[in-house]
């Protein structure tokens, strides 16, 4: 009984010391004995990579960061291959290239919102508008997004980037796909979002 007294003694005050101010910075409804785990979820920065795939000679590779829940997402390319000029890109629902780019679903769309620019209130989470490429075929960009998060259940990993042969006009162009698409042609290279050590 005093051994157990103890080790509920050190298990509380272990839990307490893990959480300081728990009850004052946390408003989720989770289980609380799992505090010490919230935490480290909540602090940890988490990274992420994408090789794109190409049948069409486009190569690049894509960096995403993110210092901790709810904050935005840094996303890095290096992009080659391509014709000058705007090129969409967006992270689309799946992470499934069985069949080509084809296979990873549309745009990553969780509030079922129409296509947008990234500035824009109603966009798809994955509406990250255009990489600019330019007269070396090469593309270095550097985009930061609040709603491509790495963490939490609304995470783009296992999800796929889309490099597209066209501009995307960011749902003003005005033709039947802008709203959906953005109209900006085909899918030129693509590769699946994996957690990076
Ligand atoms: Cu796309
Ligand atoms: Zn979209």
């Amino acid at each position: 009984m005093v051994t157990f007294a103890i080790c509920m003694y050190l298990y509380l005050y272990i839990n307490q010391s893990a959480c300081p101010n728990f009850s004052t910075t946390h408003s989720h409804t989770h289980t609380h004995n799992l505090c010490r785990g919230v935490l480290r979820s909540h602090t940890k920065m988490v990274k992420a990579v994408t090789v794109l795939n190409s049948s069409e000679g486009v190569s690049g590779t894509i960096f995403f960061t993110q210092e901790a829940e709810g904050a935005p997402t840094t996303v890095t390319g290096d992009i080659s291959g391509l014709k000058p000029g705007p090129h969409g890109f967006h992270v689309h629902a799946l992470g499934d290239t069985t069949n080509g780019c084809m296979s990873t679903g549309p745009h990553y769309n969780p509030h079922g919102k129409e296509h947008g620019a990234p500035d824009d209130e109603i966009r798809h989470a994955g509406d990250l508008g255009n990489v600019t490429v330019g007269e070396d075929g090469t593309a270095k960009f550097t985009i930061v997004d609040k709603q491509i998060p790495l963490i939490g259940g609304q995470s783009i990993i296992g999800r796929a980037v889309v490099v597209h042969a066209d501009p995307d006009d960011l749902g003003k162009g005005g033709h039947e796909l802008s709203k959906s698409t953005g109209n900006a042609g085909g899918r030129v290279a693509c590769g699946i979002i994996g957690l990076q050590g």
